[in-house]
This record gives structure tokens, sequence and C-alpha cells, in this order.
């Protein structure tokens, strides 16, 4: 099949998205304001999408991340200036919450006799510097979250984000870090309930994911600056796959990082060559001097088009 054919197919057979009014309005109404005021704009992708086996889903296929690099880029995108969408797996990490313990309102509150409940002091601080920040960024319309979980989901809603970011254009930046599957079981193919085990094994033939980031460089959001993430467990494959990315999609740049130092190192793969990037003292999360890296790329851009 055409490739245009095929992303076609993959939204025409898709679940219908549950919401898409609300979600499309949220969108627009969210670049409009910063579109009013002239401010850049980042798309954070965050976490790994599922792929439904049933379409009363019991099981799926999931793919990794924690959500850690989107929840924590986007703070730093917030304190460069930008606004941003945060598009992400629900139940993954959360901005500002990236230190909390697993049961965070269990471990950091404790029973009052006159709130209720209250803060255990040890835990004040961080919870107050989260509150406020995440109260800051909100009261500035400067977050917009909006969840997913399925692979239909999170392609749907990227390409409304995508075509909406068409006010901004050159000021929107994608920043694709989310683990998005390749491969899929389309909805027309799937069975309504739960699969049985009375029949032994079980085969099952995946179809592919059509490759949508070429889709939004060139169709959705040409003028937008694209940067999206390559994640490999071969180191010898790493910097070949994220170069074809480059070429193949048209990005501006790719992330490349390997599973097990990924929260230590990346290397920022671009037509000028390759950069690494890696956690140090000034930089206690390597997302620091990423965001930092890649905001200043987007000037660079910017610049670059003015001169024409
Ligand atoms: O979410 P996390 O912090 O655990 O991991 C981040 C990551 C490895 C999912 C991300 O950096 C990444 O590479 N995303 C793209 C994965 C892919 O190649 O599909």
């Amino acid at each position: 099949m055409a490739a245009g054919c095929a992303v076609e197919a993959f939204f025409e057979t898709a679940p219908i998205l549950k919401d898409e009014d609300a979600i499309k309005q949220t969108v627009e109404t969210f670049f409009h304001q910063h579109y009013v005021q002239h401010s850049r704009l980042a798309c954070v992708t965050s976490g790994g999408t599922t792929v439904p086996l049933e379409r009363r889903c019991v099981r799926f296929i999931d793919n990794f991340s924690s959500g850690n690099r989107g929840a924590a880029s986007t703070e730093y995108f917030l304190k460069a200036g930008y606004a941003v969408i945060f598009l992400y797996r629900r139940g993954t990490v959360q901005p500002f919450c990236r230190s909390a313990p697993e049961d965070a309102l269990l471990t950091c509150l404790e029973p009052d006799d006159y709130l209720g409940v209250k803060v255990r002091r040890v835990f004040s601080f961080d919870v107050e510097q989260a509150v406020r920040s995440n109260h800051e960024a909100l009261v500035q319309h400067k977050i917009l979250k909006v969840p997913y979980t399925t692979l239909f989901e999170y392609l749907q809603i990227l390409r409304i984000i995508a075509s909406a970011s068409f006010r901004l254009q050159r000021l929107a930046m994608f920043y694709l870090a989310a683990a998005v599957s390749d491969f899929y079981v389309p909805w027309e193919s799937m069975g309504e309930h739960k699969i049985q085990s009375a029949g032994g094994s079980l085969a099952m033939q995946l179809a592919s994911v059509p490759k949508m980031i070429k889709v939004l460089r060139e169709i959705w959001a040409p003028l937008a600056f694209c940067v999206s993430f390559k994640l490999e467990t071969d180191q010898t494959i790493l910097i070949q796959k994220a170069k074809d990315a480059l070429s193949k999609y048209g990005v501006h740049a790719v992330v490349a990082n390997e599973l097990s130092t990924r929260r230590n190192k990346v290397t920022v793969v671009t037509h000028e060559g390759e950069v690494v990037i890696e956690k140090t003292e000034q930089h206690p999360d390597v997302e620091m001097g990423l965001v930092e890296y890649l905001c200043g790329k987007h000037t660079e851009f910017l610049n670059k088009q003015e001169e024409y």
C-alpha cells in the first residue's frame, strides 16, 4: 500500500477518539493564546503507547517508557519560557513530581487534628516547590496536559495538535520522546471479546504502523521545528539508525539514546553533526543540557528563516 494511503487507512479504521471535539477545542484555544502572545510552544510527547489485542481490551502490548524524559523536559521547556502541550501516557511520570514516592499522598501527608491532614515536615520543601511551580504554569496558561493510553489515541491526538500548530508555525517545536509502537493490530481485524486460551497457543500477525513522523513533518506541521527520538539496546547500531531517521523523516534533530544509559547520556544528531550531552554537576539531569541545546537550535532555525 502507498505510504499516503496507509496513513489514511490507519485513521479511517481507528476507533472513534473519545472527547475528540473537546480535545480539539482545548488545543486550538491553547495555540490561539500563545499565537496572540507570540510565544514559543513545545509539544512534548511522553510515555509508551499500548496496542490493544481485543476491542474490549483485557490484553495489550506495551512500549517501554517511564515518562521521566518527557516530564523532566517539560519542566526545562517551561523554565526556558516555552508554553508546553504535554501529551502523556496515563499513569506515567508527571512534571514537578519526578522525585515523588510511588504512594505520594500516603507518604507525604500525615493526619492532623486541626487541618485533617498536613504535609510531613521532611517533605514540605519539595512539596511546596512542586505545587508552586505547577500552579504558576497553570495560572499563566503555560501548560496543557493531554492524556492518552493506546497507539490510536496517541496518533489521533498528535494529529490534532500538529494540525492546530499552523497558528504558531515556526514558533512551535515537536519533541517526540514518547515510545510509539511500530506494530499494531488494525481495529477492523481485532476481535470484540477477550481472546480465549482454550485453543492452545496464539499466533497473531501485527501490521506495521505507518511512519507518522514523516507525515507530521511534511503535511501536518511542515513549518514547525521537529525533534524525534531513537531508542536502541544495541549501542553499535544506534547512531546509524538516528542518522537514517534524520534523512528518512526530514526532522531537524534526532536524539539517540541507549536503554541502560539513557538517564546519563544522549547524542543529538543533526545535519551539522553529532553532539553528546551528558549529566554533569552543572546539568544534574541530562534533559537540562538537552533542552538548553535544542532551544538554541530552535533559535538558530528561527533566525535563519528571518534572513530569507
Ligand atoms: O520515559 P523514559 O525516561 O523512561 O525513557 C525515555 C525514552 C527512552 C522512551 C525516550 O528517550 C525515547 O527514546 N523515546 C523514543 C523511543 C523510540 O525509539 O520509539
